[in-house]
């Protein structure tokens, strides 16, 4: 048990924090919070408190503090490309659920010929037949991710019907069940499917 100087002490961030995120104050030890988180930046912060004495000469001691960054839902899907062929894809930059994606179509045609599995756009065998003399077909994909509350985006999306000589339709259905070509002009994807009428 020292007394006078001897017994006054001080803290202070030693190690771990370059960037002066924490603040420790130096009569109580109290570590706070000096600038936002972002878990995308830094998941992890290993401190090195040191506690020292005023004496001649100073005595210290170190303790380390471990901080772990949680992940918040800050960021929302984006769409990856501008042209696809036969799927769409979007990334998000956070982590766990939050960044797991889910695409829905948006359409609100009974007949609607087309459905999407994991950014996969497929068409229903016989679209030709079922939809004689419909060429053209325009919707919105909508990508989200599973945070709580869930962030999303959407596009929207065309899809012409062009028919095609029997052979070809055959080898672009036992090849994808999808698209020959699909293209983003602006905020409009263009895709082109070949397909009996
Ligand atoms: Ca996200
Ligand atoms: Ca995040």
């Amino acid at each position: 048990m020292d007394e006078g100087f001897n017994k006054e002490i001080e803290y202070e961030i030693a190690n771990g924090d370059p960037e002066g995120v924490f603040a420790i104050d130096a009569v109580f030890g109290l570590v706070t919070l000096q600038k936002p988180l972002d878990f995308e930046k830094t998941q992890r912060f290993e401190l090195s408190v040191t506690v020292r004495d005023r004496g001649n000469p100073s005595l210290s001691s170190t303790a380390n503090i471990t901080v772990d960054i949680l992940d918040v839902n800050d960021n929302k899907p984006e769409f990856e490309f501008l042209c696809y062929h036969g799927s769409i894809r979007a990334h998000d930059a956070d982590s766990g659920i939050n960044q797991e994606l889910e695409y829905f179509i948006v359409h609100s045609d009974q007949d609607f010929p087309f459905y999407i599995i994991d950014g996969d756009i497929k068409v229903e065998r016989g679209i030709g037949r079922q939809n004689r003399g419909h060429v053209l077909y325009t919707f919105d994909v909508i990508v989200q991710d599973k945070g709580k509350p869930p962030l999303s985006s959407t596009t929207h999306v065309r899809i012409y019907v062009l028919p095609v000589v029997k052979p070809l339709e055959y080898a672009i259905y036992s090849d994808s069940n999808s698209f020959l070509f699909m293209c983003i002009f602006g905020m409009f994807f263009f895709i082109i499917l070949l397909t009996s009428i």
